[in-house]
């Protein structure tokens, strides 16, 4: 294997270059190999200068994330920083790509930084429940003001080259080759006998920080980032970096970080980063598998969740042709894709031009005739088997060969759907959630006969409109869905036995949901949740007389949530935010009544694991037949679709993080009290009696 860290000079300047692919990160093989190499410049006459830089791609990433939670190999990045620190010449830092984390807290050791325009530098370890561990936090409020680099360094945020200039942490930006320019500006500071501009001899600017600000400032983001200690001890880093000397004040931040590493938080926050970059890779179809190119997609169903699809392809170049039956609808829809231009442009989120040129690439037609050169067609119709049967026969009798086509269906079957053309090896699932331009998460839903290369081509389809995806099998409801059931079914009982709405969402929003289930109700609409147990009831299946019990009552009184300004809660006009209802409670106590549930005390520990544990047991189920890849999948799914906390890395890890013995022991004496939809999954009985975990899998 080659050096990840080699050297050359050229007249009197050394240049350090790391080459450790894929994003340079610091791996014990280049921090030593950084270590030695100014070890021997800094004993070497002829080196009168250095600088550093990275081949390939990009500026160091940051310090290895495979290496946390393992033994560290020395040398420490600390230590290698404070070689670079004190090294008796001029070492200029040339940034390229992203320089994150520790590649960040690198180039700010060094004593100079040049940048490529389109150069990026953060320090986002917050967003691994941690905060920057070799200096950062005491270097970068050195170099530009203090409030600056809190905003930097407890948002993670990326900033380009430019902006970092001009906050002073980057020095020149490179307008041609940035070696030979680094290389130049090395040579110039030599020759100018320039001062080592060292972070660690500066001192904090304080004067604009007044005596409350930490504490206020605190007190802001502890609103903000509900849940999340990472950003406070950021924080504490930072304060402390305005009173405590730079050498103090770096052996502080060590000991913050070193905690943070040991935290749940963060172990969950690097299992979600590994499970999002895993999550588009399918395990059975080869990398090198021929994508299907897509120049062009046509979108049927211009309501809400048509129009959001349209905005993603859009915004990524691709031209949209947006279909409806009747011109008003088409119309409306067209009107709905304006506005969230129009919205971006006087919100300065995209440049005039930007959502211009967007905005130009849509087509409305009433005609399916239109769609004779799309590559991709996506159906956003109604969820009604019939009326999907018909726009697929429609697309099949229009579509060019070798199109794409996709159901954005929530639940229904989709090889049912693909049986209704004669080439169902091009028909897969792409369920987006609402509203589809905002929410990451795509499911991408293969069927029996879906193509590989069709596969591919949806996977990588994702990157290109920034989506995060989970492949999923054809059952009932795909995974996020299906796993919902279970967790509204038992919401929908606990109101029953006793539980208010405000009480089953406050525990929900307390574990870190972004939402109770009773207020996604009201945004999602009750009126869905009574059609669907509706559609069973005549299709023949059993729907429990306690499923849906509330909410179908409130349906009848035409409460369907925030549309109608009433649900479980009130709505004021033109506000989000939920009032508690009287009415509710007197529907609630009928309900119970009438279903002979006597009601009694909840407390917030049977809430959360009525909630949670059919959650993660359905989840095992799913696992067991192959509907998920991987446990790992399924964290992505709930966290990027349904709002559970990404600090508790999704309801596998959380799972595999509480044990699952006890889980088991619990879905168990649920099952006494509540018969089979309590029924363990064998997936969980058997790691159970291996001694396993879902991360074992
Ligand atoms: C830190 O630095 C702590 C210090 O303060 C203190 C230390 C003492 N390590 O995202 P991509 C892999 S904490 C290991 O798909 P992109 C990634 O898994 C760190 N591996 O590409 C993937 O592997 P695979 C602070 C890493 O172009 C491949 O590289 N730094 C690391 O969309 C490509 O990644 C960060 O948090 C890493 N640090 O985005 C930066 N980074 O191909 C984290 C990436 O096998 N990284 N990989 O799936 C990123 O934000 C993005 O990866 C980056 C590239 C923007 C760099």
């Amino acid at each position: 294997m080659s050096e990840p860290v080699t050297c050359k000079q050229h007249d009197s300047v050394l240049l350090i270059t790391i080459d450790n692919p894929p994003v340079n990160a610091l791996s014990a093989a280049v921090r030593l190999g950084l270590s030695k190499a100014f070890a021997v410049a800094e004993q070497e006459p002829t080196v009168k200068a250095v600088v550093l830089r990275c081949a390939g791609r990009t500026f160091i990433a940051g310090a290895d994330i495979t290496e946390f939670g393992k033994p560290m190999q020395p040398p420490a990045l600390p230590e290698v920083l404070d070689q670079i620190d004190t090294f008796t010449k001029p070492v200029v830092a040339a940034l390229h790509g992203t320089a994150l984390g520790g590649g960040f807290e690198t180039a700010l050791t060094c004593h100079y930084r040049i940048a490529e325009a389109s150069a990026r530098v953060g320090l986002p370890e917050v967003k691994l429940g941690l905060l920057p561990g070799s200096g950062g936090t005491q270097r970068l409020p050195r170099l530009i003001d203090v409030k600056s680099a809190l905003d930097m360094i407890v948002s993670g945020r990326q900033v380009a080259a430019p902006e970092a200039m001009a906050l002073g942490a980057i020095d020149r930006i490179a307008e041609g080759d940035l070696t030979e320019q680094a290389m130049a500006y090395a040579r110039e500071l030599v020759d100018n006998s320039a001062p080592l501009r060292r972070c660690s001899d500066m001192a904090v600017n304080t004067a604009d920080i007044g005596a409350t600000f930490f504490a206020e400032y605190r007190t802001q983001v502890a609103k903000q980032q509900r849940g999340l200690e990472a950003p406070q001890a950021c924080i504490e880093a930072i304060e402390i970096a305005t009173t405590l000397p730079f050498a103090e004040g770096l052996k502080k931040e060590r000991e913050l970080f070193l905690e943070r590493m040991a935290s749940s938080e963060s172990a969950a926050l690097r299992h979600v980063f590994f499970a999002e970059r895993q999550a588009p890779v399918v395990t059975d179809l080869p990398r090198d598998t021929p994508k299907r190119e897509i120049r062009r997609v046509g979108i049927i169903g211009a309501g809400t969740m048509g129009s959001g699809i349209a905005i993603n392809f859009l915004n990524a170049g691709i031209p949209v042709t947006l279909l409806e039956m009747k011109s008003e609808a088409l119309e409306r829809g067209i009107k709905t894709i304006q506005a969230y231009y129009d919205d971006r442009k006087a919100k300065g989120r995209m440049s005039e031009e930007k959502a211009n040129a967007c905005f130009a690439r849509l087509a409305g037609t009433l005609d399916y005739a239109d769609f004779n050169d799309v590559d991709l067609a996506i159906e956003a119709v109604f969820e009604n088997m019939a009326v999907k049967h018909e726009v697929f026969a429609k697309l099949d009798e229009v579509c060019k060969p070798g199109a794409i086509l996709a159901t954005n269906t929530s639940y229904l079957d989709v090889n049912q759907i693909a049986a209704a053309t004669s080439r169902p090896q091009d028909v897969l699932g792409l369920h987006f959630f609402s509203p589809a331009h905002v929410m990451r998460l795509l499911e991408v839903v293969r069927a029996d006969k879906t193509a590989d290369d069709v596969l591919a081509t949806a996977m990588k389809l994702l990157g290109t409109i920034g989506k995060v995806g989970v492949v999923s099998g054809v059952c009932d409801g795909f995974i996020g869905n299906r796993m919902l059931k279970g967790y509204g079914r038992e919401a929908g009982i606990l109101l029953l036995e006793g539980a208010s709405p405000s009480q089953i969402d406050s525990t929900m929003n307390r574990f870190g949901m972004a939402m109770g289930p009773m207020a996604m109700g009201d945004l999602a609409g009750l009126d869905i949740g009574s059609r669907a147990r509706e559609e069973r009831r005549q299709r023949g299946e059993t729907v429990s007389p306690t499923d849906g019990a509330v909410a179908d009552r409130l349906v009848e009184m035409g409460r369907l949530g925030q549309k109608s300004g009433k649900g479980y809660y009130r709505y004021e006009a033109g506000s989000r935010k939920p009032i508690l209802d009287p009415e509710v409670d007197t529907v609630i106590e009928q309900a119970a009544k009438q279903l002979g549930i006597e009601r009694r005390d909840i407390s917030e520990e049977e809430i959360l694991q009525r909630l949670i544990y059919p959650l993660i047991n359905e989840a095992a189920k799913i696992l067991e037949e192959g509907i998920a890849q991987r446990p790992s999948d399924i964290d992505v799914v709930w966290i990027n679709g349904y709002g559970f906390p990404t600090y508790r890395g999704g309801p596998m890890h959380y799972a595999d993080s509480i044990g699952l013995a006890s889980i088991l022991t619990t879905i168990k004496q649920y099952q006494q009290r509540y018969g089979d939809t309590w029924q363990a999954a064998p997936l969980l009985e058997r790691l159970v009696q291996e001694g396993k975990r879902f991360s074992d899998l």
